[in-house]
């Protein structure tokens, strides 16, 4: 295993007297490194989740960690007997240690009995995620933006994504002429790309607390009442809008294909997206603005158009950013993301009922 040497090394330092036993990877997304451990202390068994953050991705890693002390001890104070992410300082009590190679790494409390879902496969799990992260943001409501580092300038600005795709068609025209068909999807869909940055520059949209990575293996269900426990992956927690994170939130849901599966096993169901904005609006309803509540559906193809340009930005670079585990994958996740969007712009309609119907109820 990649890490083994270094996790053993890694465990007397967070905690005392502790062996490893035996190390897990866990499934931690398509950037930094994850593994459940098993060590003995004085014979008791214990876990702990211990993480390696990718600093070709997050820079200025220390402020990540100094972001997620502030949202940990604020959720700790504000829900103090919920079963919340909790970061494992080191025995000297630092949040994080460093691997001489470059890599910094951290440690999480194990929480027992719960299971992250790669995939959503009921609308009651669906209602549960929505739930989860609509708490999320009325948790964090008062946790000020402006006291959080942005720790990946412009993460969520569509514009930006789109030229920087722009310009790796022109970096790499060889490799672009063979995207063609994406192209031509891309540039009929031009017009609307800069809609909310454009509301954010008029003040019309507003900057809050957001977490910026609502994809829903980022929610922790319990495995005996698969109900939500609470959301993970505080990485990208800065200042942003709200609507990036609840399109995010049915971009990953609604699809009942994987983000790399081929495009004939992309679906856009409509069961999951009603109950999981059920569940969002009932715990966030209240929170939101007229203008975010009249977003809501239009965001959630923007940030799937915005991965889609992200996964072949990357694609056409050489695939430097998202782990890949073959030659193309990239290339895949953006076609399965270009058919989500031509689904939810079908289902608009729909969806647009289904939002009314739960403004009128919930708001
Ligand atoms: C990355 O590594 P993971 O799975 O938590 C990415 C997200 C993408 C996601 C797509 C820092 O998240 O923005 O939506 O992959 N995170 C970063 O699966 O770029
Ligand atoms: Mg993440």
């Amino acid at each position: 295993m990649a890490h083994s040497q270094t996790l053993a090394e890694l465990v007397p330092q967070f905690i005392s007297g502790g062996h490893l036993t035996s190390i897990d990877t866990l499934h931690g997304g398509l950037i930094n490194a994850t593994y459940l451990v098993h060590l003995s202390v004085e014979e008791q068994q214990q876990q702990l989740v211990l993480q390696r953050v990718n600093t070709a991705v997050f820079t200025k890693p220390e402020l990540v960690m100094a972001n997620i002390e502030k949202v940990t001890k604020h959720l700790r104070a504000v829900a103090p007997t919920a079963r919340n992410l909790h970061l494992h300082p080191t025995i000297d009590g630092a949040s994080y240690v460093l691997d001489g190679e470059g890599g910094l790494w951290r440690a999480f409390d194990y929480l027992a009995d719960c299971i992250g879902h790669e995939q959503v496969s009921t609308p009651a799990q669906a209602y549960q995620a929505g739930k989860a992260f609509g708490q999320f943001l009325t948790q964090i409501a008062d946790l000020p933006p402006s006291s959080l580092a942005e720790t990946i300038p412009h993460f969520h600005h569509t514009p930006e994504r789109l030229r920087a795709f722009d310009q790796a068609c022109s970096d790499y025209p060889d490799r672009a002429s063979l995207i063609e068909a994406e192209l031509e999807f891309i540039a009929t869909r031009r017009s609307w790309i800069s809609t909310l940055e454009d509301l954010r520059e008029r003040g019309e949209l507003p900057t809050r607390t957001t977490h910026n990575d609502t994809k829903i293996s980022n929610v922790l269900f319990d495995t005996h009442t698969d109900e939500a426990v609470c959301v993970i992956d505080l990485d990208t927690v800065m200042p942003g809008t709200v609507l990036y994170d609840f399109g995010d939130l049915v971009r990953t849901s609604v699809n009942a294909a994987k983000e790399a599966d081929g495009i004939d096993a992309v679906e856009c169901r409509m069961d999951i997206f009603e109950s999981l904005a059920q569940g969002y609006l009932e715990s966030a309803g209240e929170t939101l603005t007229e203008v975010e509540l009249d977003h809501l559906v239009f965001s959630t193809k923007l940030i799937t158009i915005e991965l889609a340009l992200r996964f072949l930005t990357d694609h056409l670079m050489g695939d430097q950013y998202f782990r890949t585990s073959y030659a193309g994958q990239n290339l895949d996740r953006a076609r399965n993301q270009l058919r989500l969007v031509e689904l939810l712009e079908s289902h608009e309609p729909e969806m647009n009922e289904i939002i009314t119907r739960l403004r009128d109820l919930h708001i």
